[in-house]
């Protein structure tokens, strides 16, 4: 075993419920009792985990984030025997092309996203549709760290601590129509604070937009994350909400999320419809289908570097296999890319 997971193929979908995702409890306990350090940190964390968490740089954290953290159900899911990337490789190699498109730039401008107030539109195919400051919309989630390996379709990864909640339990509260078949994400657009949206060369037709199956959206290891480390999420890596989809090349983990649509078709999504050739909608982490241009047989794992590069096999579905096969059982992953 990889890492601590129950599959979901020993439950159905109705019995999956975020309990179902606690490592023992006597871990939770342990978890809940120890509570959060003064600095913000988890300090029930094993001796690695604490030493990684130990170089955060500490964050500005809206009250609403505060107030849940310390009841988060800390190391949910995890990964064995793979270390947790630093923090600063984390928050400084970084893509999020609407604040330029050289891994640095996202770390040095975004500072200018005002993340407060936030508001998410939840719209489409559901039975509760409807606009929601950002500390509203939280207020039914219970958060969990979720430890993930981070694949990006360009041959690098990373493993992130992040801190979130199951798509699952968005859906329960919006409860979608029979006609809901997708769920739409679009990140921000204002071209003020976005340099990368007011640059004349129109590479993405912005907003950055993507999509999951609903059943996809469904399976337990897809998760809404607010935080990362132990704090609050950066702004470069997508604040305050983000998806994150751990079996999925890293573009699908759209950032900076202000709309939520239940649709019936699929959505066009942005690296699609940049070069549909290269990038499809499904984008799951496949060794065995090289992209046109480089191979995914093989990533580097950061930090990376000239005399350690740090090369690891890809695992199909990114290790997540045994969660996640059976959403895709006759489909040929060849042409759904
Ligand atoms: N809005 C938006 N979301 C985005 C991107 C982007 O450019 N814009 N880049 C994606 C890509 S390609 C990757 S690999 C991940 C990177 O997430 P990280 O910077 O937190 O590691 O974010 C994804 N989400
Ligand atoms: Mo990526």
């Amino acid at each position: 075993m990889l890492f601590k997971f129950p599959k979901a193929s020993d439950s159905k979908e109705s019995d999956i419920t975020p309990e179902s995702l606690y490592i023992s409890r006597r871990q939770l306990l342990g978890a809940t009792a120890a509570g959060v350090a003064l600095s913000g940190l988890p300090r029930w964390a094993s001796a690695d985990v604490a030493g990684q968490y130990a170089e955060v740089e500490p964050g500005r954290a809206p009250a609403w984030f505060a107030d849940k953290l310390p009841s988060t159900r800390w190391q949910a899911v995890t990964v064995q025997g793979e270390a947790i990337t630093p923090f600063k490789d984390a928050t400084h190699y970084n893509n999020f092309y609407e604040f330029g498109t050289d891994k640095g730039d996202p770390a040095a401008n975004a500072g200018a996203l005002k993340t407060e107030p936030w508001s998410v539109v939840v719209d489409g195919e559901v039975e509760k549709p409807g606009r929601y400051a950002l500390e509203d919309f939280m207020k039914p989630y219970q958060l969990e760290e979720r430890i993930y390996r981070l694949r990006c379709v360009e041959a690098w990864s990373m493993v992130i601590p992040w801190i979130g909640f199951p798509i699952s339990a968005l859906l329960k509260q919006v409860e979608p129509t029979s006609k809901a078949k997708y769920i739409r994400f679009e990140t921000l657009q204002d071209p003020k604070s976005m340099p990368g949206q007011r640059s004349g060369f129109a590479l993405i037709d912005w907003p950055y937009v993507e999509g999951l199956r609903l059943d996809e959206a469904m399976n337990p290891l897809a998760i809404m994350a607010v935080g990362m480390y132990g704090r609050e999420l950066p702004n470069q890596n997508g604040a305050p909400l983000r998806l994150v989809v751990p079996w999925k090349y890293g573009f699908k983990s759209v950032k900076s999320i202000v709309r939520i649509s239940l649709v019936s078709e699929q959505p066009k999504t942005t690296w699609q419809s940049i070069a549909a050739n290269e990038y499809g909608f499904y984008a799951n982490v496949n060794p065995t289908v090289d992209h046109p241009r480089w191979t995914q047989a093989r990533e580097r794992r950061l930090p990376s570097g000239l005399f350690s590069p740090n090369v690891r096999e890809t695992q199909m579905f990114n290790g997540y296999s045994d969660e996640v096969a059976a959403l895709y059982s006759g489909m040929d992953l060849r042409k759904n890319y």
